[in-house]
């Protein structure tokens, strides 16, 4: 068995407790069992540049009726997070749409750049048992030429509409281990930025794998908030964030090789999204 069959093994049989992610592979291969399926995601056509785009989409639980309901209440772990990024992890968005009484969900998002776009829904049903999300994937493309940009290599420091985020520290990431990364984020004057919550956590940190498009997600809060801490398998990460312009943020990814973080957060009203790459050992 290879450390990924196994991690996916230990995922099914233990349930992903927090915000978690798995690759693209381990929940629709269950098999013949029922599961829940995404469907009616739309637009089916590609979508144009830079035009407001209705996204929609329908989750089917496993009985063939549509998902209706969620996990409420404090902290990012409840309903729907939907996440689309460019197959080559150069542009994301990052939505946690309502969800409408007959169980559709309805979002309008602004592509930028043409492409191939993995779209993955982080769902949080009501429910009792162990297991507490799961994700589903599905594909949309956005018309135009696509010319895979490369990943830039590892660098620290990102500036995004003149605040300046960097990541301290040579990271040392090993697969299916939680560590932290310490941040820091200024505006543009240089003074520390302060948080916002956003989405029920001050900061969000979505991994994609090159590649393969693994995903695994964390988030950093306050100290002591609950609903925050993420897990896979037995390994569990929670950010934490404390002073103004400091940010912990946890890692924890489900294989090597080499990822996207996109580190996002509220300041000042506005979202930031700071992508870096990096390179996770065995
Ligand atoms: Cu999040």
């Amino acid at each position: 068995m290879t450390a990924r069959l196994m991690l996916a093994a230990i995922v099914l049989a233990a349930g992903t407790a927090g915000c978690g992610g798995s690759s693209k592979s381990s929940f629709p291969t269950v098999g013949a069992a029922r599961t829940y399926a995404l469907v009616d995601l739309r637009p089916s056509a590609p979508a144009a540049v830079g035009k407001p785009t209705q996204v929609s989409f329908t989750i089917r639980k496993p009985d063939g009726k549509p998902l209706t309901r969620y996990r409420h209440g404090a902290g990012p772990h409840n309903g729907v997070h939907l996440i689309i990024v460019r197959r080559d992890l150069s542009t994301i968005i990052h939505r946690h749409p309502p969800i409408s009484a007959d169980g559709s969900i309805h979002d309008t998002v602004r592509f930028t750049e043409p492409g191939p776009y993995r779209v993955v829904v982080d769902a949080y049903p009501q429910t009792t048992g162990p297991q507490r999300n799961f994700q589903l994937f599905g594909n949309l493309r956005v018309a135009g030429a696509y010319v895979a940009r490369k990943l830039p290599p590892f660098a620290t420091t990102d500036v995004v509409d003149g605040y300046r985020i960097t990541l301290h520290g040579k990271p040392d990431l090993h697969a299916i281990e939680a560590s932290s990364l310490a941040a820091t984020v200024t505006d543009p004057q240089g003074k520390p930025a302060r948080f916002t919550p956003w989405y029920g956590a001050l900061a969000h940190a979505i991994f994609f794998r090159a590649g393969t498009l693994d995903y695994f997600h964390t988030h950093v809060c306050a100290p002591g908030a609950s609903g925050c801490t993420s897990a896979l398998g037995a390994a569990k990460v929670t950010g934490s964030s404390s002073t103004p312009g400091k940010l912990n943020v946890g890692v924890l990814v489900p294989v090597a090789g080499t990822w996207r973080l996109f580190l996002q957060c509220r300041v000042n009203g506005h979202i930031l999204t700071a992508p870096f790459t990096l390179l996770v050992k065995p």
